[in-house]
């Protein structure tokens, strides 16, 4: 595929100059040519926020849902027709706050599809709040005094949850990045890819220097398959691991679990309605 073919033509961008949603942009889009999927083969749906409006800028099926159900949708999108590329991509507040139950239950439920978080540590669109990832100690004009929990560890929900896939990019390093994207689009089930995403206006602390200095590359030698190993790399926060950090492909995926297509893999949405078998649905459970 020609990159050209994911273009929206001539539009307003509405990111700051310097913001590292370009960066993802561009590559997740070279990522796709390189793939070869055409644009009307996949889907992107995003939630709400400065990463959710990738979509916007990108040519291809879209949906946008409501704060932090980008995942349920995106979901619902694969089970109804299974031959789609899904892509669901939005913000850490978006993915891991508001849409934090829907991403441990999709971990859960495995469709086969690629979740890409614009990981900024920062709510970017409503002026630097605090996220889930934002860092023990960070000054916002809410938290006067510093954040004073945790940081949420997506890496390590998804290794604990035994999830299919997860990786962790920074986009100072678009040529790494796009090989993780590849790989993770590639990946039969769900795939996380959390990527390091500097917000240039409203997260002075987390910069591209910072990441850069924080970050490091998991070998050749490191083996993705071995879970005990990867919690262990996922817990690791002074400076955090880039790469595939666990894979597991032999899960079943939801789609394929589901009833619906164990005896006929034809998509949901190219089945011709069978309206006298739904009235007999629901006329049994009238009775009941
Ligand atoms: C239910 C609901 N709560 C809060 C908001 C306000 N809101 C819009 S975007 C956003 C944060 C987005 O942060 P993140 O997902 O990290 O994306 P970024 O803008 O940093 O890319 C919030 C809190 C909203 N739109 N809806
Ligand atoms: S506010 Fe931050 S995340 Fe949003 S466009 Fe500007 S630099 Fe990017």
């Amino acid at each position: 595929m020609d990159i050209k073919g994911y273009d929206m033509g001539h539009i307003d961008i509405g990111w700051c100059p310097g913001c590292g949603n370009f960066g993802i942009l561009s590559t997740l889009k070279n990522a796709l040519a390189e793939l070869d999927i055409a644009p009307e083969e996949l889907v992107v749906v995003s939630g709400i926020g400065q990463a959710a409006k990738i979509p916007h800028y990108l040519k291809c099926n879209a949906f946008n849902g409501l704060h932090g159900r980008a995942l349920p949708a995106a979901v619902a999108i694969k089970a109804s027709n299974p031959e789609l590329i899904v892509i669901a991509e939005s913000g850490d507040g978006d993915m891991y706050g508001e849409g934090g139950n829907h991403f441990i239950s999709t971990i859960r439920r495995n469709p086969d599809m690629t979740n890409i978080v614009h990981n900024n540590m920062v709510y970017g669109l409503t002026k630097g709040q605090a996220s889930p990832t934002s860092q023990r100690g960070f000054v916002t004009p809410v938290q006067v005094n510093g954040v004073i929990l945790e940081p949420f560890n997506p890496i390590a929900i998804a290794v604990a949850l035994q999830v299919s896939f997860v990786a962790r990019a920074f986009i100072g390093d678009t040529d790494m990045t796009k090989e993780i994207i590849k790989k993770a689009i590639s990946h039969k089930g769900y795939a996380l890819v959390d990527i390091f995403q500097p917000c240039v206006s409203f997260n002075k602390t987390n910069t591209y220097e910072w990441f850069k200095e924080n970050t490091y590359y998991l070998d050749d030698a490191y083996d993705p398959g071995d879970r005990i190993r990867a919690f262990e790399k996922a817990v690791e926060t002074t400076r955090f691991p880039l790469g595939v950090i666990y894979a597991n492909p032999d899960k079943a995926t939801f789609e394929a679990s589901l009833n619906v297509y164990s005896q006929d893999p034809t998509p949901v949405v190219r089945r011709k309605r069978d309206l006298a078998a739904l009235q007999q649905v629901m006329d049994r459970k009238r009775d009941l």
